[in-house]
């Protein structure tokens, strides 16, 4: 194909490029080319209906590294897919009043249209959706493997319930409480629901996280704080006039001998059982129950107890303390119960003072004989006292005292706990893999034979009871002559993210989950992408999975991505105005007409109808703001390349991306610029390859540079990932070559040089653009098989200075010296250079200043 165009025509020349590709299959992986593989990997999007910003930013890094990767001589493979199965899909089609998987299917196909447009380099023979039977069924399998080995369990779990909908809702589904679509009050309610036993698996993963250099440290510290590792001591309490103990959990049993009472969730069974002779405990229980609140916030919230009229006996002091219901105390943390300390802890502190129990001080400062506990409870490690035979030890011989006291009386157990709690994979919800289990009806529950449990598509939804809810044939199953009934719940969606990425590798495989021959080739990932809202939930979920994986011997290695990167977030102006009544209309930045400062800075903004704009400053693009910009707008006024080149140029990956249209139109003038200065250059006909030694000193200093710039090209895109500064040094690079002579041969053979070598640095951010430059340039082979260009060594050795020369202050011209010119003759060349001439003639010279190896400055009045 020839795509010599004079004039730089995007529109014109995008979609043939992407044809070619697509002919050829370009980005085809293979197992069999003898090249080392590189696997690089974009999160998959969710198909919500159409791209925006965070997914072009998103893929357009991860196409960056696997054309450089490929170019660089490896084996890519880059595939794409689709997160299919969600809450979303189930709500647009009550809305447009359609079925999900037809919604979703229909914008599954017009997303993979802008994928294409935007000329990323996938393997679309890859391709998967989670939704299809073809990918789930081997999902519903493992997990009934995992069943059998013990890895799946069910409890009884609390679910928001709407009482007028008979339906639970998605944590997102309740608003302050009460039903999304009908505002009725939510409640908590409890049904069975199945879960995975990730707390088996808690120590490696927080273990392997020190095996994972290329992650970012934030990430790594999210998930050490997510999995909550902390090392205690079990103790038992006797409970006063009974037989049971009670059992408290606590990190500090060096402050063991200042406990004044013991605090027990809700839900704790000693607490029902106070209850039921107590109906204001009653009460206050079912208050608890009801608040579903996250741990987090538990901190945050006023504390509330009652007492259960129980006391326990301290095992070391024989004092009696009261057991209270409290209500910050988890009932599936520890053991449910805690030893309050409140000279201590602030929490125990805080709760003490309002319900008047006995604080006793036993941890002291090093340096003072008691700690102040008049406004707050004193929590820092010091040294036991008021502790009889425990005086004078430090936190750790306290620790191991007390512990070791305790073990010997059969009171206490050193323990470890961990904050990670086991993973619930029900969802009440349509849209999602049924989970593939049967109720018989002696009440014992036996994994699904056959797979997949084929979710029906064709439904209509009534946007309350799930379609295979409210279909009573759906369920019914015969097993082993018994009428069963199927779960109708089906997997939280992170599930089918989970394996995705292994499952890429083949895609097609139909003997099994997994081809082990084809991950052991490609896994683990070597790049992954993807936002930083991932860092917990899926990320750890995803190195859970590939670790059941690794232990039914489909793949075999540890961790699945060994490399990530967590871009930033786009941001786009916001703008608003108020209406008579004081409500803010937003306008799109698209439609406002802004007045600027000298710096470019909005200074004041209207819209078309006259409304003078508030300007909220550049926040995250979204709805709810009128802030986003579409991608597909944009592609449709400057190309991809245009719009892929901002994205990488204007702000380090990791971090937040100012959409500015003023620099969208700067990329695409770079592109014209070097566009229009190889069509310029083609006006020479291209000489033989130059030797260096033919080179003049300014030839000599192109030469350097070039080699100088290819270096921290591949440095900046291979090591340090700072794709931005790549791009500047080529612009930089690019901006000198206008001082090469060409009417020099050597000239024009080394600026044929330059630019062979920057198209292909820069097809990585502007594929299209370097593929016809390329061919422009006479080459016959694409520039996707074209070869990394690696500096020369011998070309950095700088044996010759660019000095700029000045005249008063204003530069004037450039020129060439041997790198061991003396300072005087570097002035006097200075001051006989023609150009510079020009300027001093008819003045006489006061002064010449020299800045070693850079400058001439002349003084001349
Ligand atoms: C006595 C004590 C004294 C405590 C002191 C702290 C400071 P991490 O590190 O997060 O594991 N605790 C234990 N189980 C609990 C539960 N189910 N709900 C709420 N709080 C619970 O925290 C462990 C500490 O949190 C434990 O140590 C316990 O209070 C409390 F000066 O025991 B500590």
């Amino acid at each position: 194909m020839t795509v010599i165009l004079k004039q730089y025509n995007p529109h014109d020349l995008e979609p043939k490029v992407q044809e070619y590709w697509a002919q050829h299959k370009t980005f085809s992986a293979s197992m069999d080319t003898g090249r080392e593989k590189f696997y690089c990997l974009s999160m998959f999007p969710y198909p919500s209906g159409r791209l925006h910003m965070g997914h072009v930013r998103n893929y357009t890094i991860g196409d960056v590294i696997s054309r450089f990767q490929r170019l660089n001589g490896k084996e890519v493979m880059q595939p794409i897919g689709w997160d299919a199965f969600g809450l979303p899909a189930e709500n647009a089609a009550v809305k447009n009043k359609t079925a999900p998987a037809k919604w979703t299917y229909s914008n599954i196909s017009y997303m993979k249209n802008q994928l294409k447009i935007l000329g990323f380099s996938f393997d679309w023979d890859r391709e998967i959706a989670t939704c299809r039977p073809e990918y789930y069924k081997w999902e519903q399998k493992f997990f009934t493997e995992l069943y059998k080995k013990g890895l799946v369990y069910k409890k009884t779990s609390t679910v928001n319930w709407c009482p007028n909908d008979q339906t639970v809702l998605a944590n997102e589904q309740v608003q302050e409480g009460r039903c999304w679509r009908c505002d009725c009050p939510v409640e908590i309610k409890e049904v069975p629901q199945w879960f995975l036993k990730i707390t088996a698996y808690a120590e490696e993963l927080l273990n392997d996280l020190d095996n994972l250099p290329g992650w970012p440290e934030t990430v790594k510290t999210m998930q050490r704080n997510w999995i909550g590792k902390s090392e205690g001591l079990n103790i038992k309490l006797k409970v006063d006039g009974r037989d049971d103990v009670l059992e408290v959990y606590t990190t500090r049993p060096d402050t063991f001998m200042g406990v004044t009472y013991v605090a027990i969730a809700a839900m704790h069974p000693l607490a029902r059982e106070a209850a039921r002779v107590n109906p204001a405990l009653a009460d206050f229980i079912q208050e608890c129950r009801n608040l579903k609140i996250a741990e987090a916030d538990i901190a945050k919230m006023e504390k509330k107890g009652m007492a259960t009229g129980f006391y326990a006996i301290h095992p070391l002091n024989g004092r009696k303390v009261p057991i209270m219901v409290a209500n910050f105390v988890i009932m599936d943390y520890g053991t449910g119960a805690v030893m309050s300390v409140p000279a201590h802890d602030q929490r125990d502190y805080e709760f003490a003072k309002k319900y008047g129990l006995n604080i006793i001080p036993v941890i002291r400062p090093q340096d003072q004989e008691a700690p102040d506990v008049s406004e707050a409870a004193y929590t820092e490690k010091g040294i036991t006292f008021n502790s009889g035979e425990f005086d004078g030890l430090d936190f750790k011989g306290a620790f191991d005292a007390i512990a070791t006291k305790l073990e010997s009386i059969g009171m206490g157990q050193r323990t470890v706990n961990y904050r990670l709690r086991d993973w619930g994979v029900s969802r009440q919800r349509y849209w999602g893999a049924p989970i593939p289990m049967i109720n018989l009806p002696d009440g014992s529950v036996v994994p699904a034979q056959e797979f997949p449990v084929l979710l029906p598509e064709d439904v209509t939804m009534d946007g309350i009871v799930s379609p295979i809810k409210a279909d009573p044939e759906w369920a019914k199953v015969t097993v082993g002559g018994q009428e069963g009934l199927r779960e109708t719940d089906t997997f939280d969606t992170f599930m089918e993210s989970s394996w995705y990425y292994a499952r890429y590798c083949c895609n097609n495989y139909d003997a099994g989950m997994l081809d082990s021959k084809a991950t052991g080739f490609w896994l683990p990932v070597d790049q992954y992408i993807g936002g930083i809202e991932h860092a917990c939930m899926h990320l750890l979920y995803a190195r859970f999975f590939h670790k059941l994986l690794r232990d039914a011997g489909m793949v075999n290695c540890d961790e699945p991505f060994t490399r990530l990167l967590c871009q930033g977030m786009v941001l786009a102006d916001a703008f608003y105005y108020k209406t008579e009544n004081g409500s803010k209309v937003w306008v799109s930045p698209l439609e406002a007409i802004c007045d600027k400062d000298a710096r470019g800075n909005i200074t004041a903004a209207r819209d078309r109808d006259g409304h003078e704009l508030t300007h909220a400053g550049m926040t995250k693009m979204s709805k709810s703001k009128n802030n986003g910009i579409d991608p597909q707008e944009m592609v449709d006024r400057y190309g991809a390349d245009t719009v892929r080149l901002f994205m990488m140029f204007a702000s380090p990956a990791e971090l937040t991306l100012e959409w500015k249209e003023s620099g969208v139109e700067g990329a695409q003038r770079f592109i014209r610029k070097l566009w229009n200065s190889v069509q310029a250059l083609l006006e020479h006909e291209r000489p033989e390859p130059y030797r260096p030694g033919d080179l003049d000193p300014a030839e000599k200093e192109i030469r350097r540079e070039l080699n100088k710039t290819i270096a921290k090209v591949t440095d900046d895109i291979g090591r340090r990932q700072t794709f931005n500064t790549a791009i500047a040094a080529i612009m930089e690079f690019l901006n000198r070559l206008p001082r090469l002579d060409l009417s020099r041969k050597t000239a024009v053979s080394l600026a044929y040089e330059a630019y062979d070598k920057v198209v292909v640095m820069l097809d990585p951010v502007i594929p299209h653009t370097s593929f016809a430059l390329w061919q422009d340039l006479g080459h016959q082979e694409p520039v996707d098989s074209a070869s990394w260009p690696v500096a020369d060594s011998s070309a950095l050795v700088q044996d010759s200075r660019l000095i700029v020369v000045q005249v008063n202050g204003k530069v004037r011209n450039r020129i060439t010296v041997a790198a061991d010119t003396p300072e005087e003759d570097i002035k006097n060349q200075a001051l006989a250079d023609e150009t510079v001439k020009k300027f001093t003639d008819g003045k006489s010279v006061k002064k010449v200043i020299y800045v070693k190896d850079k400058l001439v400055n002349i003084v001349a009045v």
